[in-house]
């Protein structure tokens, strides 16, 4: 893993582009730590109408996943909940990369709090994710230290670029998330690798590890509190086994303006929300129609 604390977002931006991540070593300072994982707490505690908790939040366990859904933040006047979020939404460091990365008038789709507390098999199988082929990069900050214990995240390097051919292709079948069995299938069927060594390289690594999953552990993304990484989630990521201790992690995913537009229109200004919803509806009905 390719780990360097410089602060050239044109530098970090090219990482990402070249190698699907770039880490930030533990980049936020603790008062900023302590902030964010508190304003996680208090939302789980009294989960305010503007969030959603997802999967194994409940009264048997102590993890949680809480799901702040910025539009409905702006709609329902609830910033004075979570100051942190906002400040650090606000990174211009973070907020440039997302420029260069994704163009302007990106949008942020969710930010999520994410304590894991119970022992698994794996927080999440690797997997790559599918945005109607549209890009987005997503931006982890540790709140406390992961490792190969306690269910770090894994990402494998490059492994992006075959996401990305991915979506080049005819393959309609494709969901949120997609198994790395899946992305073999289609690459598979559709992609000639022969003429791009790297590439090619890649894809034998993730038939490898197909193989024998154990290998993913040496793509762990292990880092202290406040480390901040940033990836291109078309590329083969998931959480790692959760084997002893907690992981704590807060997320926000930054999706491009054509992402945003046909799908987030909560998030766009009002001209545009107006266009959005009438391209949904002629979107229906020529399907309709078609049907
Ligand atoms: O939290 C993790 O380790 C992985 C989550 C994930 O797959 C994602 O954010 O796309
Ligand atoms: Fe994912």
């Amino acid at each position: 893993m390719h780990l360097s604390s410089t602060l050239d977002t044109s530098v970090i931006t090219a990482a990402v582009e070249r190698e699907g991540i770039y880490v930030l070593p533990e980049f936020l300072p603790t008062s900023d730590i302590a902030a964010i994982a508190d304003e996680g707490r208090r939302l789980a505690e009294h989960r305010p109408p503007f969030t959603r908790a997802i999967g194994e939040t409940g009264s048997s366990t102590r993890s949680f996943f809480i799901n702040v859904v910025p539009a409905r933040v702006q709609r329902e006047n609830g910033w004075s909940w979570v100051p942190s979020y906002d400040r650090v939404r606000s990174m211009p460091l973070v907020k440039d990369i997302a420029d260069r990365y994704l163009g302007r008038n990106w949008g942020i789709s969710n930010f999520i709090y994410h304590f894991a507390a119970e022992p698994s098999t794996e927080l999440f199988h690797l997997h790559f994710d599918h945005f109607d082929s549209q890009r987005c990069f997503k931006v982890y900050i540790y709140l406390n230290a992961a490792n190969r214990g306690n269910g770090a995240f894994r990402y494998i390097p490059r492994s992006h670029r075959l996401g990305r051919a991915i979506c080049e292709t005819p393959e309609k079948n494709l969901k949120l998330e997609n198994s790395l069995t899946r992305m073999l299938e289609v690459l598979d069927r559709y992609v000639d690798l022969s003429r791009d060594s790297e590439l090619k390289e890649c894809y034998e690594l993730l038939r490898n590890i197909e193989r024998n999953p154990e290998k993913s552990y040496d793509y762990v993304v292990a880092g202290g509190p406040g480390t901040v990484v940033l990836f291109d989630s078309v590329g083969i990521h998931g959480g790692g086994q959760l084997m002893s201790g907690e992981r704590y992690i807060a997320r926000y995913h930054f999706v491009d303006s054509g992402f945003l537009f046909r799908n987030l229109p909560d998030q766009l200004p009002p001209l545009k929300r107006q266009l959005s919803r009438a391209a949904g509806l002629y979107r229906r009905l020529r399907t309709h129609f078609a049907a």
